[in-house]
């Protein structure tokens, strides 16, 4: 029997006053792309918090995947990057998309304060860094909803295990014509960030155990 593996890629409506989100222009870019007997399934997540992660529990259910990968919008950040660790707070600096703006409360009341990433994020930063993307790891989310479905997805994960399922986060720089608006603030063509994805998807298929390098911070 072919065994079939489910890759699910998610990506974020626009918020924030933007007219389009990277994240979901460089996932659905990805829609039914082959990587090896893997098939890619882009879906596009609300960016409102508790909706988030409705909205990605669904997809799991109808796609049963072996691999899920959010991917969000990191206005200002110059790198692909992995996210380490999803914290159990919600701190909207801004409110979502319906206006919801909770202030420190936790994603998961009773739950764990924190979930680290089952992708390996040393090796993808790795691997980006060859085919010549810029990428470093990322050790906070932040407290808005791509930390939240994040940690949505990790607590999901721990809490019914599936069998060879990994998942986590990705943030992702601007678009040029995002950052048109903001001079002097970095960007990333869609193209680049395409192949980004094709190689963090790659790369996690890949590599089981993460390689010991560094990817620390001094603050
Ligand atoms: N970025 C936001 C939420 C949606 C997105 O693309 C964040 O970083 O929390």
């Amino acid at each position: 029997m072919v065994q079939r593996t489910n890759v699910l890629l998610t990506g974020f409506d626009p918020f924030d006053r933007e007219a389009l989100n990277p994240s979901w222009e460089a996932v659905r870019a990805l829609d039914g792309w082959k990587c090896g007997r893997a098939t890619v399934h882009a879906r596009q997540m609300p960016c409102v918090f508790g909706d988030a992660i409705e909205a990605l529990a669904g997809a799991m259910d109808e796609l049963q995947p072996q691999l899920v990968l959010c991917i969000g919008q990191a206005g200002g950040r110059a790198e692909i990057t992995p996210e380490r660790v999803a914290i159990n707070i919600d701190d909207g600096r801004i409110a979502d998309n319906a206006g919801w703006q909770p202030i420190d409360t936790p994603v998961v009341r009773g739950a764990p304060a924190a979930y680290f990433s089952t992708l390996p994020i040393k090796a993808i930063v790795r691997d980006l860094r060859a085919a010549g993307v810029p990428a470093s790891v990322s050790n906070t989310a932040g407290t808005f909803v791509c930390n939240h479905i994040f940690y949505g997805l990790m607590h999901r994960m721990a809490t019914h295990p599936v069998q060879g399922l990994r998942g986590g986060f990705i943030h992702i720089p601007y678009l040029p014509e995002q950052a048109a608006r903001f001079p002097g603030v970095p960007s990333m063509s869609l193209v680049t960030m395409v192949e980004a994805l094709r190689v963090a998807v790659a790369t996690s298929l890949a590599v089981e155990k993460d390689i010991a390098e560094t990817g620390g911070q001094l603050h």
